[in-house]
């Protein structure tokens, strides 16, 4: 049985990289798309994922805008334009979305559509700031219960990338990341410690660029303008997919190594703002709600990935 998900995104090159995999991988079922301020503002993100939902040939899968801004912090600064240029999806030319734009906020979207479903089959999957998700609990308390898992990409248990120690999307809001990270769910962190082991290397490009379908050689040319971005803003020599990761876990849990960690936000720190502070230290405590992931097998990692683009076909699944 595939496992059904959400995705709550702000595409994004690696967003857009998530929702082909989710769209293309036989282990996954995709309920909706759901987007969130964050790369960009919710009116580009919300495009860019309505045109990205057109590369993948999805079809009759609602997709919904959520938050504008952060739930407490100022919107200032927020965007990542130099990693994801000023469209927040530089690189490819974004086709028109063909699919109409759910009428629903995204945060009444996930809540019926996890509560309309047998209790225990949904992941929500987010790849975005907190804010939609925290919103949704809070919304509705009853899904702590009615989730299977929260599988999100956010964080680090170590290094930083906004800040030496915060990762952007937590530190986009904060908040919204405590409420999610102590809301009681199975919540499984796949922070940077995971997706800097999921470097899109040229020889991966170049296996993408192989498959020459129309989906394949969008993502080239996001990996394209990401590679150069990832060199020239934070002189990496191949550019993480993050979000991807989390679709992955979904898909496969074995396709990484996963650690049961108490982790919580720092919200007041004088220079570290946005930490999510793990405690490695072992034994977790046998009731612990989070994990976090460790060490990814990146050979079937992009197995996977692979897999997914060539499902897709030349015009989507
Ligand atoms: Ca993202």
């Amino acid at each position: 049985m595939p496992r059904a998900i959400i995705l709550d995104c702000d595409p994004g090159h690696d967003d857009a990289i998530a929702l082909l995999l989710a769209h293309g991988s036989p282990e996954i079922e995709l309920l909706a798309v759901t987007t969130v301020a964050g790369n960009q503002s919710l009116d580009r993100v919300t495009r860019n994922a309505r045109a990205v939902a057109r590369v993948a040939g999805l079809v009759g899968v609602p997709v919904a805008a959520g938050a504008d801004r952060p739930l407490v912090r100022e919107r200032v600064e927020m965007h990542a334009a130099s990693v994801h240029g000023e469209s927040g999806l530089d690189g490819p030319a974004l086709p028109e979305p063909t699919e109409p734009l759910d009428p629903r906020h995204a945060v009444d979207l996930i809540v019926e559509t996890v509560m309309s479903r047998p209790p225990g089959t949904v992941t929500l999957v987010p790849t975005g700031p907190l804010t939609n998700i925290a919103l949704a609990v809070r919304r509705e308390p009853r899904l702590v219960e009615r989730v299977r898992q929260v599988v999100l990409m956010g964080g680090a248990a170590r290094t930083g990338n906004a800040t030496p120690v915060a990762e952007f999307n937590v530190l986009t809001d904060p908040e919204a990341a405590r409420v999610v990270l102590r809301a009681g769910w199975d919540v499984v962190m796949v922070g940077l410690d995971l997706t800097h082991q999921a470097l899109a290397t040229p020889d991966v490009v170049r296996r993408i660029a192989d498959l020459g379908t129309p989906p394949a050689r969008f993502v080239v040319e996001l990996l394209d303008f990401f590679t150069s971005a990832y060199r020239d803003a934070l002189g990496f020599g191949a550019p993480p997919v993050h979000d991807a990761c989390a679709v992955a876990y979904v898909a496969d849990p074995t396709v990484m190594t996963v650690h049961r960690a108490p982790i919580d936000v720092e919200l007041a720190g004088e220079l570290t703002t946005g930490m999510t502070v793990t405690d490695l230290r072992d034994p977790a405590p046998g009731d612990c709600p989070t994990a976090v992931a460790l060490d990814l097998d990146r050979e079937r990692f992009w197995d996977a990935v692979l897999d997914a683009l060539a499902r897709l076909g030349p015009g989507g699944a």
